[in-house]
């Protein structure tokens, strides 16, 4: 199968529907016979991460070493799916310069804080108003949002099932100018 591949890294806040849109992205595209990998902070952090935390430099850690782990799919010729909140422009950037500007595909899966923090899906955001979660991203730990994204995906504002058409749609043409 010969296919281009690249990384498409989501972006956003814990909650925002990152990982939700990247498993259907993914599910999509293996269908369509697709060789996908699917790297979220959610599960690295169990496993090659586990030894990271939340302070700036552990997450700028994350996402180097995520950034070195994509980068190693994208030359298999594996389209690549990074899922990580990725906070900081400053380490957005240093992902850009590891993976290569050319074969990154930054999409900012945008929802407010507001909102993340009313769908509350693993009880996280009440935990963390309550003061029992320290270096909350939006709350007591930064997050810079993204100026010039390859793609906008906006939860409030459009369904699960649009914003995943509209990612499958910008990188298959993409893929496949
Ligand atoms: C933000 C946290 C925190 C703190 C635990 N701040 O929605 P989730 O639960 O499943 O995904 C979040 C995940 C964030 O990990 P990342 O690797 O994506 O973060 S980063 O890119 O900043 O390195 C959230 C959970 O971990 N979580 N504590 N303090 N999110």
């Amino acid at each position: 199968l010969q296919q281009r591949a690249v990384v498409v890294w989501l972006v956003g806040l814990s909650g925002s529907g990152k990982s939700t849109i990247a498993q259907a992205l993914e599910k999509r595209l293996h269908a369509e016979g697709y060789l996908t990998q699917l790297l979220d902070g959610d599960n690295l952090r169990s496993g090659i991460n586990g030894d990271l935390g939340f302070s700036e430099a552990d997450r700028q850690e994350n996402l180097r070493r995520t950034a070195e782990i994509a980068r190693l799919f994208l030359h298999c010729g594996i389209i690549t799916l990074c899922s990580f909140i990725s906070p900081t422009r400053e380490a957005r950037q240093k992902t850009r310069e590891i993976i290569g500007e050319a074969d990154l595909l930054e999409v900012y899966v945008k929802c407010s804080f507001a909102e993340c923090a009313r769908r509350d899906v693993k009880g996280l955001y009440v935990k963390a108003l309550r003061g029992e979660i320290k270096n909350f991203t939006g709350l007591d730990a930064p997050f810079e949002e993204p100026e010039a994204p390859w793609l906008l995906l906006d939860t409030e504002a459009a369904s699960e099932a649009q914003c995943v058409e509209q990612l499958y749609q910008h990188l298959i043409h993409r893929i496949h100018p």
